[in-house]
């Protein structure tokens, strides 16, 4: 080992160690030949710390390569959850999601607009979740990647059209192409289950162009058979009418919780809040933070859910939306 190297190349290569994608390490290697100091004694590791750059930029390529043949699109996780919008060809599913998002994905009469998966973050309170608009599912247009972002999702938004006649046929339809590709929607009261079989996916309804006539008595039609199964809000995505209350129902349906952490003695950090399950305890809440840190706690303090402000509770304690907590260790 060349001598004289630098504190900050030790702290890049643990960051090179450490690193999980491959850009991450190309990074990493970049820091450390930027900080060695550049001499006779260095020569070698710089040459193969340039050899070891470029071996990982040709696998970066090759990589990026594959998924463009594949015309394969899996999305990774941004945010606190992931919300697939599904439905029949001109249901409105891009207008809602840019309702939602603030975006500007084209919108048109005609089906199939849609054409590859558009991502966007909505933004709700002091969280953004991320909406996945596809394009329609019909029998005879689906693409193994559209079931696959939907076996990966959070949650479905599927979009009926109170425009068509046949929207109960839509809204059978979108199951039973869904069942046919195992993916068993799941609704109101019931628990995901771990059994063999079908995937299970939480579902919920938008039923949109409220605005168009008769669209109120194939509202009726859908809360008559549809609701007792699935949760039905109803939107105009043109006018804005009913996305505050989707936005609830979205944010309610992922079942997560917020939770905001304070040091002792300091004021809480009112953002960035951890994302758990709803039902976590102040264990998994401090297993997200660190896993060293959830091994050294002892108890917490909590304001919010807690009858008193600032409660000490034990690790066990479940943790509500909003809570603030204090881990002391
Ligand atoms: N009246 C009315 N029209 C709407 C509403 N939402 C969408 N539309 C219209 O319906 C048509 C289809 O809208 P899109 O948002 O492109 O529908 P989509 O489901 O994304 O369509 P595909 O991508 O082709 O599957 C467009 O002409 C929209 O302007 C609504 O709330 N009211
Ligand atoms: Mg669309």
């Amino acid at each position: 080992m060349p001598a004289n190297l630098p504190p900050q190349y030790f702290e890049a290569e643990k960051e090179y160690r450490e690193a999980k994608t491959i850009e991450g390490k190309i990074r990493a290697l970049k820091k450390m030949l930027a900080v060695m100091p550049k001499h006779k004694g260095t020569d070698k590791l710089q040459a193969d710390i340039r050899a070891k750059i470029s071996r990982l930029q040709k696998e970066l390529e090759a990589e990026k390569k594959g998924k463009k043949r594949g015309a394969f699109y899996y999305i990774r996780k941004e945010g606190a959850g992931q919300v697939v919008l599904a439905g029949f060809p001109n249901s409105g599913k891009t207008s809602i999601a840019n309702s939602l998002s603030g975006t500007d994905h084209p919108v048109a009469l005609y089906p199939f607009t849609t054409q590859i998966p558009q991502v966007s973050m909505m933004k709700f309170e002091d969280i953004h979740i991320q909406l996945i608009d596809i394009p329609p599912l019909t029998e005879e247009h689906v693409v193994y990647w559209q079931i696959e972002l939907i076996r990966n999702s959070d949650l479905i938004l599927i979009v009926l059209d109170l425009e068509s006649e046949e929207v109960l046929e839509h809204y059978e339809n979108i199951l039973s192409i869904l069942s046919a590709r195992k993916i068993n929607l799941i609704g109101k009261g019931e628990r995901e289950s771990n059994l063999f079989g079908p995937v299970n996916k939480r579902a919920i309804i938008a039923a949109n162009k409220l605005d168009i006539q008769g669209a109120y008595d194939r509202l009726e039609l859908l809360y008559e058979l549809v609701n007792k199964k699935f949760p039905v809000v109803p939107v105009s995505a043109k006018f804005g009418n009913g996305l505050e209350e989707l936005k609830d129902l979205i944010f309610k349906e992922l079942e997560i919780i917020r939770v905001y952490t304070k040091e002792p003695g300091k004021p809480p950090v009112l953002e960035d809040p951890l994302i758990l399950k709803k039902g976590s305890t102040v264990l998994e809440a401090a297993e997200e933070i660190h896993k060293d840190f959830a091994e050294k706690l002892k108890y917490a303090r909590v304001w919010g859910s807690t009858k008193f402000e600032g409660q000490r509770v034990e690790k066990h304690y479940i943790l509500q939306d909003k809570d603030i907590v204090e881990f002391h260790i």
